[in-house]
Formats: C-alpha cells, sequence, structure tokens
C-alpha cells in the first residue's frame, strides 16, 4: 500500500502554505493510485435511457445472482426489483423480531453490477405492510443514496436509475428518516450491492483473480425488547415492534448478533461449502455496527478494506474489519479439507450471541502444511 505522511490538521488550518501542502499531496495521491482501474468511471456521459437493460434475477444470500467476472458487454441498465416484506422471523430458539426485509431475507439479496452500469430499483411495499419503506444505497451519488427520492408508502412503488460509478461492495439499507433509520437497519433492512471492476478482481500484482464461489455473509445486530423478568417480548403487530425498539436500541447492548438472519443460518446443514483449491470471495456486512471477521485455520490471502476494489488488495489478513455500514470483500484460497468457523472474532459475539458460520471443505489433506507428529497419549 502507499505510504502517506500525515499533515496536522491545525497547521493546515493556520497556514495557507500548508494548504498548498496539501493539496500537492492530494494530487500525489491520486496519480499515485496503484489500483488496477480509474477510481470514477465516467466515459459513457448520458442518463441510461438508450443503454441495453438486463433483469437481475434476485437470489437469496448466501448467494449471489449468476454473473461474469470480467465484464463482456459494457454499460448496461441492470434492472432490479425488491419487495418489502414485514414478516416475523425467528432470530433465535423462541425469540422473535417483526423483521423489516427486502424480498423476505435478512440481509436482503446482493446486486452484482460491473463499474459504469446502472442499476434501475422499483421498491414495491405491498398494501398489506404497515410502514414507510425506502432505499439508501451507498453506491449510488445524491439524493441520500436514493433515499430521498424512493420513500413508499404502503401500496406504492417506485423506480429510480442510479450509476455505479465506483468499483467496490457497498452496503444499502432503509432510511425513511430520524428514530425510525436504526430502527428499520436493526430489524433486517440492509443489504449489499457488489460492483465489479470491469476487468475483474486483481490480486497484488495486478493479475486476474479467478473466483471459483462467492458468499455473502451479513452481521446483524438486533435488539429484542424484553419484559422486565428479562424474557424476549411476543410481539403483535409491527407498530408495536417500532414501538418498543425506539427504546431498547438506546441501549446499544445487543440481544443477538448474527449471520444472515437468524442463529444458525450457515452452520450444519446451511453450511457453506468448498473444496480444496477454489478461490472464495467471501462478502461480509455489517449495516450498523463494527465487528472484525476471522476465519479459524485460514486467512484472507487478499482483502479489500471497506471492499473498495480501485485499491489494491492487502495480503495475509488472519482478520479484517468491517466498518458499520460497509462491507469488505476478501479472497481465499483452500488449502486443507475440513469444516472452518467464520466469525466475529469478539469471541462473545460469536459464542455467546450468534456471530458465527461454518465452511464445510472437502479435498485431500496436505501434510506438507499440517501433520501429527505423535497422536494424543499419555504424558511420557
Ligand atoms: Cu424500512
Amino acid at each position: 500500500m502507499k505510504k502517506v505522511s500525515f499533515i496536522p490538521l491545525s497547521s493546515i488550518k493556520n497556514q495557507w502554505g500548508s494548504w498548498l501542502s496539501a493539496i500537492v499531496l492530494l494530487g500525489f495521491m491520486s496519480c499515485n493510485n496503484q489500483g488496477t482501474q480509474s477510481v470514477l468511471d465516467r466515459t459513457y456521459q448520458g442518463n441510461g435511457d438508450n443503454l441495453p437493460k438486463v433483469t437481475q434475477q434476485m437470489v437469496a444470500p448466501p448467494f449471489l445472482p449468476k454473473f461474469d467476472e470480467v465484464d463482456k458487454d459494457g454499460p448496461k441498465v441492470v434492472q432490479v426489483t425488491f419487495t418489502v416484506e414485514e414478516k416475523k422471523i425467528e432470530v433465535a430458539p423462541g425469540d422473535s423480531i417483526w423483521a423489516f426485509t427486502y424480498n423476505g431475507t435478512v440481509p436482503g439479496p446482493m446486486i452484482v453490477v460491473h463499474q459504469g452500469d446502472f442499476v434501475e430499483l422499483t421498491l414495491k411495499n405491498p398494501a398489506t405492510n404497515t410502514m414507510t419503506h425506502n432505499i439508501d444505497f451507498h453506491a449510488a451519488t445524491g439524493a441520500m443514496g436514493g433515499g430521498a427520492i424512493s420513500l413508499v408508502n404502503p401500496g406504492e412503488q417506485v423506480t429510480f436509475r442510479f450509476r455505479c460509478i465506483r468499483a467496490g461492495v457497498f452496503v444499502y439499507h432503509c432510511a425513511p428518516g430520524g428514530a425510525m433509520v436504526p430502527i428499520h437497519v436493526t430489524s433486517g433492512m440492509n443489504g449489499a450491492i457488489m460492483v465489479l471492476p470491469k476487468n475483474g478482481l486483481r490480486d497484488e500484482n495486478g493479475n486476474l483473480v479467478k473466483i471459483d464461489k462467492a458468499y455473502y455473509i451479513a452481521e446483524q445486530d438486533y435488539y429484542l425488547p424484553k419484559d422486565k423478568d428479562g424474557k424476549v417480548l411476543n410481539i403483535a403487530t409491527p407498530q408495536q415492534s417500532v414501538q418498543e425498539l425506539a427504546e431498547s436500541v438506546k441501549t446499544l447492548h445487543p440481544t443477538n448478533i448474527v449471520f444472515n438472519g437468524h442463529e444458525g443460518a450457515l452452520l450444519g446443514k446451511n453450511a457453506l461449502t468448498a473444496k480444496v483449491g477454489d478461490k472464495v470471495l467471501f462478502i461480509t456486512s455489517q449495516a450498523n455496527r463494527d465487528t472484525r471477521i476471522h476465519l479459524i485455520g485460514g486467512h484472507a490471502d487478499l482483502y479489500w478494506p471497506g471492499g473498495k476494489f480501485s485499491n489494491k488488495p492487502y495480503t495475509d489478513f488472519e482478520t479484517w474489519s468491517v466498518p458499520g455500514g460497509s462491507a469488505a470483500a476478501v479472497v481465499y484460497e483452500f488449502r486443507e479439507p475440513g469444516t472452518y468457523m467464520l466469525l466475529n472474532h469478539n469471541l462473545i459475539e460469536a459464542f455467546d450471541y450468534g456471530a458465527m458460520a461454518q465452511v464445510k471443505v472437502s479435498g485431500s489433506w496436505d501434510s506438507s502444511l499440517m501433520k501429527v507428529v505423535h497422536p494424543q497419549g499419555p504424558v511420557q
């Protein structure tokens, strides 16, 4: 990664000379970008009206829609439909929340496009719902990421289009205003979009990384309202849920921290799978709260902090950060078979609150990486 020497903010504020240095430094940083893409793709200048349109079929996480890693056909309009579902889901055995969801899942489905494409989103809020919802795409530019133009009451729908000028993975979430913003986000209403560089993902040397599999894992913090005895309330309606959550979220103490919506969503029979030799892209997001993800017995061969592919990836990370409101991208090639744990390495949040997943990897053992010399036996 490039080295940048810091200029104290006070001296920048006080001296025009330092302002000049700052400008020169910024110029240096942009010229010295070691990434493999231009940062902003403004090659195409139109509003997308005359571009080809394709419909992307959404799939439930941890899976991603089918995509070409390297863009084949230039800028296009990728049409996506999200239908809001307010539904009661079990977060942990016996404990439920009125989840607010895009297409019925926590997190919502991942959208995959290439840099320069447009996303044309139709957001439907069926009349059977009770709340006003919208969507703020961190990948979009202006109008609160689309939040300002996408508010829909029950019985309404809206369609808007935004251009993906930056490559990377970005969170999207509901942001209906005021105190409703954290309540909707912590009721599950968030997901991510992946904007791939046109020429695919590049390793630290600029070479194409061929991805064999991709998974999307979102950590979700819940603040389930409890009665005075500490028992999670069984709430009858979404309206009552938001009233109770208005107080419980202020504790800042999640009652549950889980991957993909509920405890065990990616464990046991729901575990992710891979084969030895697979290069797996893990997209990990958190829409509200900082986390740190670790693959026990593995690493991040490549890690894009903040998930932004125009930067050169870091290598060899043991644990990677995901600041609240962002997504990180990691590629790992599995080299040994077995059941791996992918978890929040605040181990209390993993083992006691639920933030963990499994990856079952098939293949044959490579004793050049690890072998048992003497198995367990009596002390001699
Ligand atoms: Cu909402």
